[in-house]
């Protein structure tokens, strides 16, 4: 897939771009059926009560036919048509959500560094827990930014509820809709059930220069599995993802894996 330069200059601009039917339904049903295995096997998924979310990290990389959407041609033209072809793939997370997730961005890099890219497996409106986005949020020249607006203060503020917060619009998904988003984006979602299920992959920017460099390692020594004091056995990835890879795949693992290898020495991989 290429994006065309109206997609390019939509994500620029709105800080967002959806792909709507970009998985048709036979893919989606194998898609789904592998993350309720990976959830429920790996995720902490068996334990959900919907008390609270659900949360596991790197959804895709548990099993070799998910680690696939990291060599799907769609998948790459996506990410590689916003932040490069020879990106980073950086983990991602996989959820059961319970309930509103409130407004927030994921990074604060005041420039385009990383993206979300998002994979909702069940049918959501408006009105049951879809994403929404506050488009142009990723500009620190934005209102939220710039004048430091909370818009889960809406109702203080204006009297207005901060689902309905000025400008910000709702993406209704139907499984097989990609949603793809600037870290810096804000986004929330509102009047989901109990067991929302969507994951994630996150990916920056592959770094030449010294500041960009400085840049991914600020970020990998948080947003890590290290990061997150989490040994999975392979360093910053889980060994399914490593080990069924091929040269392709490895040009978007290589970059994160030598920094997260130097920053947990710990938890690198052995071999
Ligand atoms: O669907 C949602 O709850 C929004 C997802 C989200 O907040 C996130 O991935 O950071």
């Amino acid at each position: 897939m290429k994006l065309t330069e109206h997609q390019v200059n939509f994500f620029n601009t709105f800080g967002y771009l959806s792909i709507p039917g970009m998985f048709t339904l036979n893919e989606i049903e194998w898609i789904i059926e592998e993350f309720e295995i990976t959830i429920q096997e790996y995720g902490g998924g068996k334990k959900h009560d919907g008390t609270h979310r659900t949360m596991f990290g790197g959804p895709i990389e548990h099993r070799p036919r998910l680690c696939t959407l990291l060599d799907d041609e769609r998948v790459k033209g996506l990410i590689g048509g916003v932040i490069g072809k020879d990106f980073n793939y950086a983990g991602g997370d996989g959820n059961y959500y319970s309930g509103d997730t409130g407004w927030h961005p994921d990074g604060n890099w005041g420039r385009l560094f990383s993206i979300k890219v998002t994979f909702y497996l069940d049918h959501l409106t408006r009105e049951t827990g879809c994403l929404r986005v506050i488009p142009g949020s990723q500009n620190p020249t934005h209102f939220v930014r710039a004048r430091q607006i909370d818009p889960n203060q809406s109702q203080e503020l204006f009297g207005i509820s901060p689902k309905d917060f000025p400008t910000s619009i709702a993406i209704e998904n139907t499984p097989g809709d990609v949603v793809i988003f600037n870290h810096d984006t804000y986004h929330a979602s509102f009047g989901g059930g109990k067991r929302r299920r969507m994951f994630t992959m996150n990916c920056t920017q592959n770094c030449k220069t010294e500041s960009d460099l400085e840049t991914l390692y600020q970020y990998l020594s948080v947003h890590s599995a290290g990061g997150y004091n989490i040994d999975t056995g392979a360093g910053m990835f889980f060994p399914t993802m490593v080990d069924t890879a091929n040269e392709q795949r490895r040009i978007h693992l290589q970059q994160c894996s030598e920094i997260h290898d130097e920053l947990f020495p710990q938890y690198a991989r052995k071999s």
